[in-house]
């Protein structure tokens, strides 16, 4: 699209092909999909290096406003095959919701079962395609395995009318993925989920971009000088991304 294109999209949905159709249906009947080939070996090694300059910069597990921290993490807005399963899950009206990584200790225990969203989950669904609320995007940096706290999910829960159970107990049905660097896994706000305890002697780094459709309030502000600067300088659709458009 040329850069002096509506922000809006006059299109809500994009046309997608057999393959997306059969991905997006697989996403929405489970919560999740695996992305392959969402991240080049080149551009992971730019976010591990980036990643632990922020870590060792700021001290803190958790990095809240990921692209106020480093240029280098910019990329991961609008990273083409995320974004094409977005789109074809969310329709062309699509913002960040926030931007974060999250650096996971040795020993580091076992996250609980939690939901991204304060609400119950309305069977009926709600206007305006408001469900999924909030898709989540986890670039793992290391290959995720037994011992470093694969991110354990119920695959289905999203659709759940109930809250997910204190601490974390096991789930007959619960399943660990095992993502590798490369890949990018898409998940339902509202699916069950955690990471798992890192019992292995190295760091865990993800990178979590989340996306929502653009009439939601994000949670994140971006009014910082980064990202003020990438919105002005952006395409359309990252304008869109970058809360262009303050209300409706
Ligand atoms: O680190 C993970 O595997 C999951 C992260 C997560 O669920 C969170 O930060 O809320």
């Amino acid at each position: 699209m040329s850069a002096n294109a509506p922000v809006v999209p006059t299109r809500l949905n994009p046309d997608l092909s057999i393959e997306l159709q059969l991905e997006v249906s697989y996403f929405l009947k489970w919560g999740y999909l695996v992305v392959e080939n969402a991240l080049t070996d080149e551009q992971v090694r730019t976010l591990r290096v980036t990643l632990d300059e922020t870590f060792t910069r700021l001290n803190s597990e958790f990095t809240h406003q990921l692209l106020e921290q480093d240029d280098r993490f910019s990329f991961l807005i609008d990273n083409p095959p995320v974004m094409e399963r977005m789109r074809a899950i969310l329709g062309n009206c699509v913002q960040l919701h926030s931007a974060t990584a999250r650096v996971t200790q040795p020993n580091q225990p076992d996250q609980n079962w939690h939901r991204d969203g304060p609400w119950p989950m309305d069977p009926d669904n709600t206007p305006y395609g408001s469900l999924p609320g909030q898709i989540n995007c986890g670039y793992f940096l290391d290959e995720l395995t037994m011992e470093n706290g694969p991110i354990v999910i119920v695959p289905g829960s999203h659709r759940a009318l109930f809250k997910p159970p204190e601490g974390h107990p096991v789930f007959p049905d619960q399943k660990f993925v095992l993502a590798k660097p490369r890949q990018a896994v898409l998940f339902d706000g509202w699916l069950y989920h955690r990471g798992a305890a890192n019992k292995s002697p190295n760091r865990r780094r993800v990178c979590l971009m989340c996306y929502q459709n653009a009439w939601m309030k994000s949670r994140e502000p971006f009014d910082g000088p980064r990202v003020t600067k990438l919105r002005e300088e952006g395409t359309p659709e990252r304008k869109l991304l970058l809360g262009e458009i303050p209300k409706w």
